[in-house]
């Protein structure tokens, strides 16, 4: 009926939840949609991980919501009309999963879809389902299909085979097979020889089932809409047996056609074990050729080979319209269900501009690349950090005396103790209790044009400066006269007489090894003028380290003059002492940590509070 019915169980195998059921699940309510219903058959999804949540699913074009459950106990509470359950579970949990779900009188029905399971957990289930009246399918089953109505996992295949096949409306035909494969060539041979499916179940092939083939052709036998049968069975086990009994005593009045698969087993010399765990013959009666036979001599329809199945379904079936058993119906349109964007891609079929854009590296083949470099070789080649900093901010390798620099200044930005600004405030961040990314942040966002952030301004400062032509103190006027602090000049304690070592080593570096370090001379004639006035007005770190990165940016070889001025204005230089100074930082919050630094609160006798400028409180004037 139009009634949601199902409920999906799932185990915790991140694979199997991730992707594999949820897209049994789409399949499930394409199937629905493509029938006619009006909502779709699955009620709720049962995961154990994760917590309760809801998962989206597509409705025909439109999406639609399906809870998920970490308990039976509670989907069923949720859902007092569900009656069936699809049991994803692997072969390991699907065990005390069934058990659990068969406590719940409601549901009638059980699907396992998990292969491998244990005999006598398969025969344990079975005993306890059929004490309870619960109809088990599986387990190593792909499920079954009603046209029309439901559909149970991936049974029927994707949504072009359901539509070929006619599965979105009922056809006349119920069949039994062991085999999922087989049960989807069935479907396709009903729809071109009779009036297609009315229900197909496949019990699967292992050796217990928890339903047989009698269980399921007996309530096609009672089903009114039910015109015709179909039983294909295969080599190993008796179940045929059990049917022919049926048909023997009257118990099965409709006409069967049936086949047993395995026919091939006699040109073997020995017995063959075939792709199900039950398909091999322990006994001559086990054979295809004497279920066949027995079969036939029942009064089965049964074709000489495998081949002849489509001609004889052709011809009972073409009878029993004769007779006016069956009155086949007009074929409606085939329903169109929207193509998965996916799909409709990896077939060529759509192409949608991309939202991103990345140029600098792909994890996408089989070995990570940072700009086309195989990150095997980074270590090959030893390239080492500035080596990467190079591929993956400049997209190039840099030569080694500019790989080292970076590295140099990355080293020499590490930390500058725990009373700068950042670090202070990584500090105080970690006290409040935060944890190492939260403090982190707090310490880099302190980061600005007075503190470590003042390196982008430095470079375009003095390169503007030295380009347009100005004397280093033509320079410092133009700037002390526009009321302008030069960035990348100054310090709150190093000055001429207690200088900057950093500074002092990236120098002595830049001057051994750049081939051109013009903008450092500048900014070194720059620093005399400015300490002349005052001997903190020294060039600090970051302007020293933000003039030779222009050096390097603009006389390596590796830039052009337009990339070298571009990335100066993107913010890159900033980027060197943002990096350096978060190991510092990362330093000062497991310090704290380790140190169990309680909460800082600052001294109050330190703060200077003065509120003499409000002269009286404030009224707000009543609004009538
Ligand atoms: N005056 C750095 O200020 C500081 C002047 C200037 C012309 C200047 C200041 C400044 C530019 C930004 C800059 C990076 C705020 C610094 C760093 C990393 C660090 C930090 C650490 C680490 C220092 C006194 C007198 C006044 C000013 C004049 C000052 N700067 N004139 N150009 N740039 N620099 N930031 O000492 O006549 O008396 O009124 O903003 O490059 O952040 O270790 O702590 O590794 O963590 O408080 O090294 O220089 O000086 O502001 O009282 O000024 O000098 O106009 O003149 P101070 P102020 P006057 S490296």
């Amino acid at each position: 009926n139009d009634e949601t019915v199902g409920a999906i169980h799932a185990d915790g195998e991140r694979t199997q939840a991730d992707d594999q059921i949820p897209r049994a699940i789409q399949g499930m309510l394409d199937f629905d949609f493509s029938c006619g219903r009006t909502v779709p058959s699955v009620a709720a999804m049962i995961y154990p991980f994760g917590g309760h949540h809801i998962q989206k699913f597509y409705w025909g074009t439109k999406e639609t919501l399906l809870p998920v459950y970490t308990t039976v106990e509670e989907a069923v509470k949720k859902h007092p009309d569900v009656d069936v359950v699809v049991n994803f579970a692997s072969s390991r949990s699907v065990y005390s999963s069934t058990q659990e779900i068969l406590g719940f009188p409601q549901i009638k029905a059980i699907a396992i879809i998990a292969e491998g399971v244990p005999e006598r957990h398969a025969r344990e289930i079975l005993h306890l389902a059929k004490a309870k009246g619960v109809l088990i399918i599986g387990p190593a089953t792909v499920g079954g299909i009603k046209p029309g109505c439901f559909k149970i996992g991936n049974s029927g295949g994707m949504m072009d085979n359901i539509i070929a096949s006619k599965l979105y409306r009922p056809g006349s035909v119920g069949y039994v097979s062991k085999s999922g494969g087989m049960s989807n060539e069935l479907n396709n041979i009903l729809s071109l020889f009779t009036n297609g499916t009315y229900e197909g179940i496949a019990i699967g092939g292992d050796r217990y089932p928890g339903s047989t083939f009698i269980d399921h052709l007996l309530r096609y036998e009672q089903d009114p809409d039910c015109k015709m049968l179909v039983l294909l069975g295969e080599v190993g086990g008796i179940e045929e047996y059990r049917v022919i009994e049926a048909v023997k005593k009257g118990i099965i009045k409709k006409p069967i056609v049936a086949w047993a698969i395995g026919t091939c087993a006699k040109m073997f010399a020995t017995e063959v074990q075939f792709g199900h765990a039950g398909s091999m013959a322990n006994s001559e009666l086990e054979t295809a050729d004497a279920k066949n036979q027995a079969m036939r001599a029942a009064g089965f329809i049964v074709p000489e080979t495998f081949e002849d199945l489509p001609a004889v379904l052709k011809e009972t079936y073409d009878a029993l319209v004769a007779k006016g058993t069956i009155r086949p119906q007009p074929e409606r349109e085939p329903p169109v269900i929207p193509m998965d964007y996916k799909w409709a891609q990896e077939l060529g079929l759509i192409r949608k501009p991309a939202a991103f854009i990345s140029t600098i590296s792909d994890e996408r083949g089989q070995e990570l690349l940072y700009a086309g470099m195989r990150i095997s070789d980074v270590f090959k080649e030893d390239i080492g950090l500035g080596g990467v900093v190079s591929l993956l901010w400049f997209k190039r390798r840099l030569p080694q005396w500019a790989t080292k620099f970076i590295e140099m200044v990355l080293m020499l930005t590490a930390d500058h103790g725990p009373a700068v600004s950042g670090a202070m405030n990584t500090i105080v961040a970690t006290r409040a209790g935060k944890d190492l990314i939260s403090s982190l942040a707090s310490g880099l966002l302190t980061i600005g044009s007075r503190f470590g952030g003042a390196l982008d301004e430095a470079a375009a400062m003095f390169s503007n400066a030295r380009d347009t032509g100005l004397t280093p103190r033509e320079f410092v006027d133009a700037s002390r006269k526009a009321n302008k602090l030069i960035s990348g000049i100054g310090h709150k304690i190093k000055s001429v007489n207690n200088p900057d070592l950093r500074v002092e080593l990236v120098k002595e570096y830049v001057i051994k090894h750049f081939p051109s370090h013009s903008l450092l001379d500048y900014a070194l004639a720059v620093e005399k003028v400015t300490t002349s006035k005052k001997d903190t007005l020294i060039l600090n770190v970051d302007g020293c380290i933000a003039v030779s990165f222009v050096d390097l940016l603009r006389d390596s070889g590796a830039f052009t003059p337009e990339e070298a001025d571009e990335y100066i204005k993107i913010g890159t230089l900033n980027g060197l002492f943002v990096l350096g100074r978060s190991i510092g930082f990362i330093g000062h919050h497991l310090d704290q940590k380790r140190l169990r630094a309680p909460l800082y609160r600052h001294p109050a006798d330190d703060i200077f509070i003065n509120m003499a400028d409000i002269s009286q409180p404030r009224v707000l004037s009543k609004i009538h």
